[in-house]
């Protein structure tokens, strides 16, 4: 027997990446219901390219009651309104959203870093999936963490307008159209251009002057990795539409150089090190759309602090980011808790 999965905010990006590798990875379900708002109630979508077709359903009259595993990709306004609801009617919600994953009694996880920490959810029948910045950094982090103990990460991140959703693609398909014939449209998601322009700023501002996706990144890569690690982040937006990259400069308490972070990288999970120091020698961002892995590149010594190295990471932001990592949480929940299928 298998699991009853519902997948809530079914017709969004991060929604329908949930529905393709629930498919992809074979998960072990009997049924997948699909979950939206009143607007999407009755529209057809596909099951990945199963060629199997689900209706949308409406969250509002939704009985979570007989599902195991809830899958939210819905924000933090309807997920405050529905997850409880979804949790006490019995159904494990795995969350997307900002909105639980600093709760001390939800845990965040990203299964390669910290698996054990699942063990946890029953106190509200609540996981938390991270940010998608966040998501891609601890998996490249941990592996080296694990050998050489991190102190110290800078990152600056390279983020793919998907981020911001389908407004946020469609906006960058627009500008880009309308700056090529001559017009000059306004923003509307975005604060600035993003066609043919980088934008240092990414969520709502804080009053230390950092962004919340700033802050976002140095609080879970806290509560996932290690609470010791010092994170300093800039966050950015570019002109990309799926993929998010980052450049990140570590200092490790003890020493490593680049060719054992090599060898710990190749062999480490979720990783794949493409890191040839040639031309074309490593993964940009429209390489690694559609793909599972967290790919690091560049890999080098940073002579500037003791014990320094520098790298290159990139990852499908609605993948490992979001809808992939969301589905590895569901697999880890089964294979520890649930044991279905
Ligand atoms: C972005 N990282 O690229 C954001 C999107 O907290 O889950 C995901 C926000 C989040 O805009």
């Amino acid at each position: 027997m298998g699991y009853r999965v519902a997948v809530v905010g079914a017709t969004g990006n991060v929604g329908r990446e949930m529905l393709a590798i629930l498919a992809e990875r074979a998960f072990p379900y009997d049924e997948i219901a699909a979950v939206a708002s009143s607007r999407s109630v009755g529209t057809e979508i596909e099951i990945g390219d199963t060629g199997q077709m689900i209706k949308c359903k409406n969250i509002e009259h939704f009985d979570f009651s007989g599902y195991d595993i809830a899958l939210f990709a819905a924000g933090s306004g309807p997920t405050a309104e529905y997850a409880p609801k979804a949790a006490a009617a019995g159904c494990v919600v795995i969350d997307n959203s900002s909105l639980y994953r600093m709760d001390p009694d939800v845990p965040l996880i990203v299964p390669e870093v910290n698996p054990d920490a699942i063990d946890g959810y029953k106190k509200k029948n609540i996981i938390a999936n991270p940010n998608c910045s966040t998501a891609q950094m601890v998996v490249a982090l941990k592996p080296l963490h694990d050998v050489a103990r991190i102190k110290r990460v800078v990152v600056s991140t390279y983020q793919s307008v998907s981020g911001a959703g389908k407004q946020g693609m469609d906006e960058l398909f627009e500008q880009s159209r309308a700056i090529f014939v001559g017009d000059k449209p306004e923003p509307a998601k975005f604060t600035k251009q993003i066609a043919f322009n980088v934008i240092p700023h990414i969520d709502v501002f804080l009053d230390d002057g950092s962004t919340k996706e700033e802050w976002k990144m140095v609080a879970e890569t806290k509560k996932i990795l290690d609470p010791k690690v010092k994170v300093q982040a800039t966050c950015v937006r570019v002109p990309v539409f799926v993929g998010h990259s980052e450049s990140i400069n570590i200092e490790f308490e003890n020493e490593i150089s680049a060719e054992q972070a090599q060898d710990i990288l190749r062999e480490a999970p979720g990783i794949m090190l493409v890191d040839k120091r040639e031309d074309g020698g490593y993964v940009t961002p429209v390489e690694c759309v559609g793909d599972y892995a967290t790919y690091i590149s560049r890999v080098r010594e940073d002579s500037t602090v003791d014990n320094g190295l520098a790298l290159w990471c990139v990852s499908d932001n609605l993948r490992k980011g979001a809808a992939l990592n969301a589905v590895q949480i569901a697999e880890l929940l089964g294979r520890r808790h649930l044991k279905k299928g």
